[in-house]
């Protein structure tokens, strides 16, 4: 019989043994070629987060990693140089991998086509490059979000029409936070699953498995300078977060990472629409749907507004945008008793019973 020591160090080397792709292969339960592809996708998607890791890391000491390009995207958004770098680097470890047919970006106004792959490959990668990216000239936290979808049909004119489906039809979704360790988080709709880039091996090794996002968190992650543009039910929701005991307000300015926290500790996170974007400042295909799949998985929710779960919503174009309320699910639903027209007068008194 092995000794606790042996039992121990088996345990710990499975633990430091389990990559990224050996894990997707695990969750596939299957070696077939499909579950080859797709854990391909995940290896490359991984190997564009360490390149983008690498040059953060390293972002105050190299030329054209900080500040502005001088131009806009399509959004009408201020691109900065890390934008295209990280939107270049997704390109390039998706060109000439057979892996993967068309590209959505963020960063570009219409889908790229990596045409030597598409008779060998159905999927689409659509992705924000980086998420938050304001934060990369003061050094604090930003991320990437991605989803991959099969192309349904065979898009001859190439209008992507296939790809404007609600977010159920996403075959997976995850993000790579870019912070003081960095953080790959993935599901494939078998729950959502951690790993952590060791750079002493190159390698992200899983640190946690099926996550579950707290019923209740304290954690209320807005954009309050927008207060004087909501609708009154946010404002009415805010002022209860204010005059209520064990709420703690905190906004990195970078979704991954506040979603993040979310993930793991509970509590909301709200990007409402506004009198500037009445819709909302968040991208439905790259953005919000994705989070929506990472949170429905891990017991959470995530809706636009009244009752609307994310995941339901039809896009119009591919970069949509809309609404965004997500977390754990009793916050989720504070939030949308707010919304069910309840005025500050018919709020509670106490916190509601969890
Ligand atoms: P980006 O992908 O262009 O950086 O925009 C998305 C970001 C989110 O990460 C963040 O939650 C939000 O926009 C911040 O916007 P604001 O500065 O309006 O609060
Ligand atoms: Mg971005």
């Amino acid at each position: 019989m092995p000794d606790t020591y042996q039992i121990e160090a088996d345990a710990a080397l499975g633990r430091d043994s389990m990559t990224l792709s050996q894990h997707v292969l695990q969750q596939l339960d299957s070696f077939g070629p499909e579950a080859q592809d797709l854990s391909a996708i995940m290896n490359r998607i991984a190997f564009a987060a360490k390149l983008v890791s690498r040059r953060l890391t390293r972002a105050g000491l190299v030329e054209d990693a900080m500040g502005f390009t001088g131009r806009q995207n399509v959004q009408g958004e201020s691109v900065k140089k890390m934008d295209v770098y990280a939107n270049d680097v997704f390109i390039t470890v998706f060109q000439q991998s057979g892996l993967v047919c068309r590209l959505v970006s963020e960063e570009m106004d219409d889908i790229y086509h990596l045409n030597e792959s598409c008779s060998t490959s159905r999927y689409t990668l659509l992705y924000d490059p980086i998420d938050g990216s304001s934060n990369v000239d003061i050094n604090l936290n930003v991320g990437s979000i991605f989803a991959l979808r099969r192309q349904q049909g065979n898009d001859i004119d190439q209008t992507g029409a296939d790809l404007l489906t609600p977010g159920h039809d996403q075959l997976a979704a995850g993000y790579v936070l870019y912070g003081p360790s960095t953080v790959f988080v993935y599901s494939m709709g078998k729950g959502v699953h951690a790993f952590t880039l060791d750079p002493s091996l190159g390698e992200f090794i899983l640190a946690s498995e099926n996550i579950q996002i707290p019923e209740h968190g304290s954690n209320y992650s807005v954009n309050e300078g927008n207060f004087w543009q909501w609708a009154d039910p946010f404002r009415d929701y805010i002022r209860y977060m204010h005059r209520h005991e064990g709420y703690s307000g905190r906004y990195s300015g970078a979704l991954v990472g506040d979603f993040h926290r979310i993930l793991m500790q509970g509590g909301v996170f709200l990007y409402p629409g506004t009198l500037k974007k009445p819709e909302g400042k968040l991208r439905l295909l790259y953005e919000s749907a994705p989070l929506a799949f990472l949170a429905e998985q891990a017991g959470g929710r995530a809706i636009v507004g009244d009752r609307q779960p994310v995941l339901d919503v039809q896009p119009n174009g591919i970069h949509m945008r809309t609404p965004l309320i997500i977390g754990s699910a009793e916050d989720v639903a504070l939030v949308e008793s707010f919304l069910q027209e309840r005025s500050l007068e018919q709020a509670p008194l106490s916190t509601p019973a969890r």
